[in-house]
Order: C-alpha cells, then structure tokens, then sequence
C-alpha cells in the first residue's frame, strides 16, 4: 500500500503518471454490471449482499487497471437504516416512502444503529479480500446536508423544492436533523475505517442548491463537525479525507478547510486557478466533464492532456471526472481518457 500513487497523491506528492479512478466507476454503463443487476429489482437488494458489492467493486479495477477503487454502496444507505422506507423502482431513481415532512417527523426519527449498516462493513472486508493487495479502497457518505435533502425531498428532484419550503419553515428543526446525520456519517465512517478502507470521500452533491450563506450554514457548517470528529478520533485520524462540493455558490479556496486532505472538483471550476489557490495545502482531484466521454477520441485526449498539462507539477494531483460517470458512455472512451491521462 505505501507504493499507491493514489494515496502519495493525497499526501501532497507528485507522482510521475497521476493516479486515476472516477466517481461511478461500477455502475451502469457497464455491461458487466448490468449483467448482474438485472437479477435484482430493487437496487437497494443488491447493496445489501456482501459479495456481489465487492464484484461490483472489482469490475472498472479489471477492466481499467485503475489506481484506487471505491466502496460498492450508496449515500443513502444512512437515511434507509433511519427506516425512511427506501426503494429504487425499476427504471427510476430513489423513493422514499415515509420521508420527512414535518419537525415532528424529525423528533420522532427512531435512533440511529450503526449495526443496522453491517452489510456495508462486511461489503467492505469481502472487496479488501478481492481487490489487488496494493489497491486503495475508498469509503464514502453522503454530506449531512445531501442526506437532508433526500431524506425531505423523498427522492431525487430538479429543484427540490420541498427541501427548500422546509428550510424556509423550520430551519431548527433542519438544523436538529442535519445533527443527527453529522452523528450518523461520523460512527459509518469510522466502522468503514474499522472494516479496511484507505480514504474517505464526502459527497456533497446537493451542494448546488445552497446559496452562499445557506451554503455555510446548513452543509459546509456539519460536513466540517463531521471531519473534526474524524480527525479527533484515533481511528480515523490517519485516514485521507476527499471532499466532492458540486458547483458551489462559494470559490474552492473559501470552502477547503483544515482535517480535509484533498478537494475534489466539479467539473465547471476551472482547475489552473484552484490550483494557484490551493497549492501546497490541499491535494486536487478532478475534474473532467463526463460529457466529453460523449465526444470524439480527439476531444477526449485534447481535453484530458489540458487538465494534466495544466496539473503536471501540482503537488497532489488525482485525475478524476467532475461528477459521476453517466448510464450513456461507452466504455471504449473511458479507456481513451485513462491512456490520455497516463501519456
Ligand atoms: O438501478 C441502478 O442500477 C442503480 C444505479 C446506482 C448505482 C450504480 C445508484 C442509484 N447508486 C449506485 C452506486 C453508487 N452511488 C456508488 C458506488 C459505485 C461507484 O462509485 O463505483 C456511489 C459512490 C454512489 C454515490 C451516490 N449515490 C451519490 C453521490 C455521487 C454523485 O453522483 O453525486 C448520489 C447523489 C447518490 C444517489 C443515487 N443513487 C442512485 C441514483 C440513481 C442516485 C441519484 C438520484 C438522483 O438524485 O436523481
């Protein structure tokens, strides 16, 4: 493990190649995981046995050879061991069938139960068991306020416009719940640690919502309790932590704060001038448009020497993509984009 150049990159070193995984490796656009989804209906089923996660996991590793891999799971694990009533419809996104839409809700919310998520740790032990023995594996969670938002909204949603009556309404009662998410995403963190993963990534991915001072308030406000609690903890304070914000309304450079090891980018923030912001003190991730995997060999290869161009003597460079991978990519692309970066 000391050899991965994924993990030296989060230490702020520079790596000849860049280290490179994306967000979504394992999902959809593979046909080798849509061979094993179609034997469940209910997504949520399939998260919930072990060792077809750690197969999942292993899947873009052998295809690609890529430098680190990611848990199997999902960010809404949390909000279904809160029995939320979360299921995943066939050709459909998440739906929660009991989701919060009052404070009483909130108040009257069953306790949280880190045991409720064994089938996670064990995911975890089974993909360390599998995995290449110098592999990272990266853990995740959902931000407290990501969670938030689905757990109010019942769902994925344009607008969610729901999340934002409650905030305007009961901002306290938000505030209590996004408490005792900070709560849940630092004991599931830390039992990912337990369980052999290497780094951890905070998904932030509702962040977009959020204008500037909301976005201090009700995400930024928790998600750095959260890292503080990580790093107060002998568990986990050694462990590497990522965080993704999508499209803040705030500059990179105003959000990074102290315990977070490396800043992963959405793919509209321009990586040359985070870069000039963030050098020496935060490690970068990112941030190809997953959109230009849609595009041309020569696009993909012109867009991906860019960024490594632009990020070649950056200390603590990762490439990635500037959100997940989508359901419409070809994996033949994703193939030119790993040897454009490696070139
Ligand atoms: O039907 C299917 O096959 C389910 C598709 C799918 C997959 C493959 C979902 C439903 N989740 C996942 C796996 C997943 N989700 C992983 C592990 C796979 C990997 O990365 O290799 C991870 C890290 C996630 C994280 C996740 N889930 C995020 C954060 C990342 C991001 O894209 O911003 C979010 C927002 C979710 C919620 C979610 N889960 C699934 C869907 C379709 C969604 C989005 C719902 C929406 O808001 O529309």
């Amino acid at each position: 493990m000391k050899d991965s150049i994924f993990l030296k990159a989060l230490d702020q070193k520079i790596n000849s190649v860049p280290p490179v995984w994306f967000m979504r490796q394992a999902g959809r656009y593979l046909p080798e995981y849509q061979a094993i989804r179609k034997n469940y209906t209910n997504f949520l089923d399939m998260c919930k046995q072990p060792r077809t996660c750690a197969e999942l996991a292993l899947q873009p590793i052998e295809r690609f050879k890529l430098d680190a891999s990611i848990l199997f799971s999902d960010i809404l694990t949390i909000p279904d061991a809160l029995n939320l009533g979360l299921a995943f419809h066939e050709g459909e996104g998440p739906k929660f069938s009991r989701p919060i839409s009052s404070p009483e809700d909130i108040k009257n919310l069953q306790a949280f139960d880190v045991n409720a998520l064994d089938y996670v740790f064990k995911a975890v032990e089974e993909t360390k068991n599998i995995l290449p023995r110098d592999l990272p594996l990266i853990g995740f969670c959902g931000s407290p306020w990501t969670l938030a938002a689905y757990s109010i909204e019942g769902g994925g949603s344009k607008n969610f416009s729901k999340t934002k009556n409650f905030m305007a309404d009961h901002p306290d009662a938000l505030e209590e719940l996004l408490e005792i998410l900070t709560d849940a995403c630092y004991e599931y963190l830390k039992q990912q640690v337990l369980s052999g993963v290497n780094a951890l990534q905070i998904f932030d991915s509702w962040a977009d919502l959020l204008l500037i001072e909301e976005l201090d308030k009700f995400s930024l406000r928790y998600t750095h309790k959260l890292v503080q609690l990580l790093k107060q903890d002998s568990v986990t304070s050694g462990t590497p932590i990522i965080l993704f914000e999508k499209a803040p309304k705030k500059r990179i450079v105003d959000i990074a704060f102290d315990g977070i090891s490396c800043m992963s980018l959405h793919w509209q923030e321009d990586i040359g001038h985070v870069a000039n912001d963030l050098k020496n003190r935060f490690s970068i991730q990112g941030n190809l448009n997953p959109k230009i995997l849609l595009g041309s060999d020569e696009l993909i290869w012109r867009e991906t020497r860019k960024i490594c161009t632009q990020m070649n003597d950056f200390p603590g460079f990762i490439f990635n993509l500037g959100h997940g991978i989508t359901p419409d990519i070809n994996p033949a692309k994703v193939m030119i984009m790993i040897e454009a970066t490696r070139a």
